[in-house]
């Protein structure tokens, strides 16, 4: 039976962190207030035909001015956890050089009043919003941003170590490299498969950089961890060249990240998947030992599995269609492996981002950082579904499909935890409807829906739901 089908209650383990997430430019607004400087999503979605609608985020949810009355909601519905993410560009305008008082205090009294609220909150240093000047540099591909992380991590762990214990570096870095200059379909847009690459590396040194930062500043109790969207990638078959195609991406989703950051390594065949691109000559001594830092958690981000194939070798089609992308583009967020490997819609169910629900995927992940970092704690810091919300005729949002599909992803972190697997808490994304990036506001992940005119905020059928399994340590039968 599927998970979602268990009849009896699931207890969870005492302690076990129940949260929410959000990220800063998806839900912030203020996009010119107190000395903030533009990021690389404000240029990108200004930028015409680059998101839905010609959405941005200027105004989003306005949480800049209602983060109060978003803490007391969070408060209301009794979640023991928020995860947020800082702005770099507020606080630290130009991405180097002197902090932006204003855009501290912000985080500041966003802190305190969790913590006045009894919430734990949980920071993440880069959601993607690069500041444009440091884009205008050359960006992630150049190594000199690593390094100016390493600095704006230290501002931050500065002006928020006394109050935070929980810390997380990059978020999902594989999108920011592959998406944003591979694929192009995250800011800033750019499309060369050898610049994806030179990223990648250089959100590794930055995130290992950026660690020494945190534990030079922070005291010794503080947690520091990367946020991870590991691919759980399924064969199509069980032939040899699927189960080749399955490794690529593997190495090109997950291990070109996990290779330094918990190895200090480049697995041979991602180097080998990849020669023709790039000789990694970008790669310094002591690079990879700067990226393998000891962590105190990792988090994982799951939404979906891959399905690959090979593409058949006299077949030179088009290059394989992307499942995740947002106008067509003939461009792959997958260097190396473009051409050789192609993408299935599994069959089932699928949520309104077309990606389908198998959670499947989450145990398995779990049991591999498991594996993988013996000893290490996990967290999920990101897992939901988008649906098409509406209040109904009485202002209630009725969502049964994204409780189902929660309730289907929490017996799978069960399992693990069953299993033996560390867990320590799972962040739903999202707390509120947001900026879906290149989607821009039509696809809504909150448990509380957000009228976009009104900024009026109405908790969904899932948030009362959420807040019972978050009171209880409990998760009922559906
Ligand atoms: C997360 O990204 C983000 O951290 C968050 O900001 C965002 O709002 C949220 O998820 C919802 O999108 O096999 O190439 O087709 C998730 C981005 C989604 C990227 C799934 C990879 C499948 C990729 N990921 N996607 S593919």
């Amino acid at each position: 039976p599927a998970a979602g089908a268990a009849v009896a209650d699931l207890r969870f383990p005492p302690g076990f962190m129940w949260g929410s997430s959000t990220s800063s430019y998806q839900i912030e607004g203020a996009a010119a207030e107190d000395g903030r400087t533009p990021s690389i999503w404000d240029t990108f979605s200004h930028t015409p035909g680059r998101t839905e609608g010609g959405d941005t985020g200027d105004v989003a949810c306005d949480h800049y001015h209602r983060f109060r009355d978003d803490v007391a909601l969070m408060s209301q519905l009794g979640l023991g956890g928020y995860r947020f993410s800082v702005s770099w560009s507020r606080v630290q305008p130009t991405g180097r050089g002197p902090a932006e008082q204003r855009g501290l205090d912000f985080y500041r009294s966003l802190t305190d009043e969790l913590l006045e609220a009894g919430i734990t909150p949980v920071l993440t240093l880069y959601h993607w919003d690069l500041p444009q000047e440091l884009e205008d540099a050359g960006g992630w591909p150049e190594r000199d941003t690593a390094l100016r992380f390493a600095d704006y991590a230290r501002l931050v762990a500065d002006a928020l170590g006394d109050r935070i214990k929980l810390w997380t570096t990059l978020n999902e870095p594989w999108c920011s490299a592959f998406l944003g200059y591979g694929s192009g379909v995250h800011a800033p847009g750019r499309t060369d498969p050898a610049d994806a690459l030179r990223a990648a590396h250089h959100l590794n040194l930055a995130h290992g950089l950026a660690t020494q930062s945190l534990r030079d500043v922070l005291p010794a109790s503080a947690e520091v961890m990367i946020s991870l969207n590991p691919a759980a990638v399924r064969p199509r078959s069980d032939s040899a060249e699927d189960r080749d195609a399955a490794r690529r991406i593997d190495a090109l989703a997950t291990r070109v990240f996990t290779g330094p950051m918990l190895h200090g390594r480049y697995d041979e065949d991602l180097l080998a998947d990849t020669a023709r691109i790039t000789d990694w000559s970008f790669v310094q001594d002591g690079d990879l030992a700067a990226a393998h830092q000891p962590l105190d958690g990792i988090c994982v981000n799951y939404y979906t599995p891959s399905v690959v194939s090979a593409v058949e070798p006299d077949e030179d089609g088009p290059a394989p269609e992307r499942r995740d992308g947002h106008g067509a583009s003939e461009h792959s967020p997958w260097p190396g492996a473009d051409r050789v490997v192609a993408f299935h819609q599994p069959p089932g169910e699928q949520t309104a981002m077309g990606w389908s629900i198998d959670s499947g995927g989450l145990t398995e992940l779990l049991h591999r950082f498991h594996r993988e970092a013996p000893g290490v704690p996990l967290y999920i810091t990101e897992n939901g579904a988008a649906y098409a919300d509406e209040p109904d005729s009485e202002g209630r949002v009725h969502d049964p499909d994204r409780i189902a599909y929660v309730h289907e992803h929490l017996a799978a972190v069960h399992r693990a935890v069953e299993e033996g697997v560390d867990v320590r808490g799972y962040f739903l994304w999202s707390l509120m409807d947001n900026f879906e990036w290149a989607y821009g506001y039509g696809k809504r992940f909150g448990i509380v829906h957000v009228d976009f005119a009104t900024q009026v905020r109405t908790p969904k059928s899932s948030a009362h739901w959420y807040a019972d399994v978050a009171r209880t340590g409990r998760l009922p039968a559906l």
